[in-house]
């Protein structure tokens, strides 16, 4: 039983030393393996074309915490994705900053400051602000309760509508209800093919005029052009996002400068080595003992 690690050198090492530690067995790259009917799991985040390669292959770790990069894999192959605290906290942390900047007014007043333009603009209390986010998931709930914790209202969209807390919550097919209500959109959904494409010209049509967009979910869940026309008839006043699709936004992108908008390039969170070598290790674990693999993606669902 063996790990196939395929990623950078740096995080090698570190996993190296903790699998070692555990006493598992890693093997450092393809060009390393000796015997591929050793290899049981695989991390990486594009798996090699040609998985036959490895027969006795049971589950493949995706380095982050998507997986919707991931291609078809054989029905016995187990996908885990990456569970880290770390992963969830920066997010969590990049999603309340750009809710705070759009609240608070923050690309018009860096328009006006390379100007040097000392106006004010009016200003809306928390309380008065409806925060709605699409995936109540670990990410998604960490967020809420931050925001909550700020003093705005927050709902949640989530494909069960399960209860969280006191918070309201919206299920699928309760999306027109959950978009009325909401002035601030986070969208922390994974990316499956319910969720593709979601955020359309239609989906905006249903927010409240001068909604906020901030969007940290995939990029393919937003058509950028329908954003566009948003925010020419100010159906959305601000967005901000980390996730484009294409990945790179190309250079010459309208979006990059309108002066609405505030982009990152998917850096909302990174996965911290020891914790990627500590869910693989748990995952392995799990798998030897026959407990619930962390992390497990159903395949029916996407996620
Ligand atoms: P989880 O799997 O914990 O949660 C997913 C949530 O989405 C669940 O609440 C689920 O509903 C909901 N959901 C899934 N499909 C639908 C649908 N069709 N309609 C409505 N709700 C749906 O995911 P995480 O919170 O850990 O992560 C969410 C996503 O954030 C990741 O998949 C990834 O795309 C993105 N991400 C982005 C990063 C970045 O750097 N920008 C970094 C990390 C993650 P239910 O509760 O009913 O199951
Ligand atoms: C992701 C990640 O899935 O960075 O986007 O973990």
């Amino acid at each position: 039983m063996a790990l196939l690690f395929l990623s950078t050198p740096a995080r090698g090492r570190v996993w190296k030393r903790l699998f070692e530690q555990a006493g598992q067995e890693i093997i450092l790259g393809e060009a390393a393996v000796t015997d591929p009917t050793a290899i049981t799991h695989l991390m990486c985040w594009t798996p090699p074309q040609d998985l036959s390669l490895y027969p006795n292959l049971r589950v493949i770790i995706s380095a982050g915490a998507g997986v919707d990069h991931m291609p078809d894999l054989p029905p016995q192959v187990v996908l885990s994705r990456t569970i880290a605290p770390g992963i969830e906290t920066m997010v969590r942390d990049w999603a309340v900053m750009a809710s705070l900047m759009l609240h608070r007014d923050m690309p018009a007043y860096l328009t006006q400051a390379k100007t040097g333009q000392w106006a004010d603009r009016p200003v809306r209390a928390a309380t008065d602000r409806r925060v709605g986010i699409m995936g109540a998931g670990r990410i998604g709930q960490l967020t809420g309760a931050t925001l909550q914790n700020l003093g705005f209202p927050v709902a949640y969209f989530s494909r069960s509508g399960r209860p969280i807390g006191s918070a309201q919550t919206f299920a699928a097919h309760q999306l027109n209800d959950f978009l009325a209500r909401t002035d601030l959109l986070i969208g922390l959904l994974p990316l499956t093919d319910e969720t593709q494409g979601l955020m359309d010209a239609g989906f905006f049509d249903r927010l409240p005029t001068g909604g906020l967009l901030v969007q940290a979910g995939r990029g393919a869940q937003l058509h950028l052009d329908a954003l566009r026309t948003a925010l020419e008839t100010g159906k959305i006043a601000g967005a901000m996002f980390d996730v484009t699709d294409p990945e790179p936004l190309p250079s010459h992108h309208w979006a990059w400068t309108d002066p609405r908008v505030i982009i990152t390039p998917h850096i909302a969170a990174v996965t911290d080595h020891e914790e990627g070598a500590r869910h693989a290790l748990a995952v392995i674990l799990a798998d030897q003992t026959g407990a619930k693999i962390p992390g497990r993606i159903d395949p029916i669902a996407g996620y």
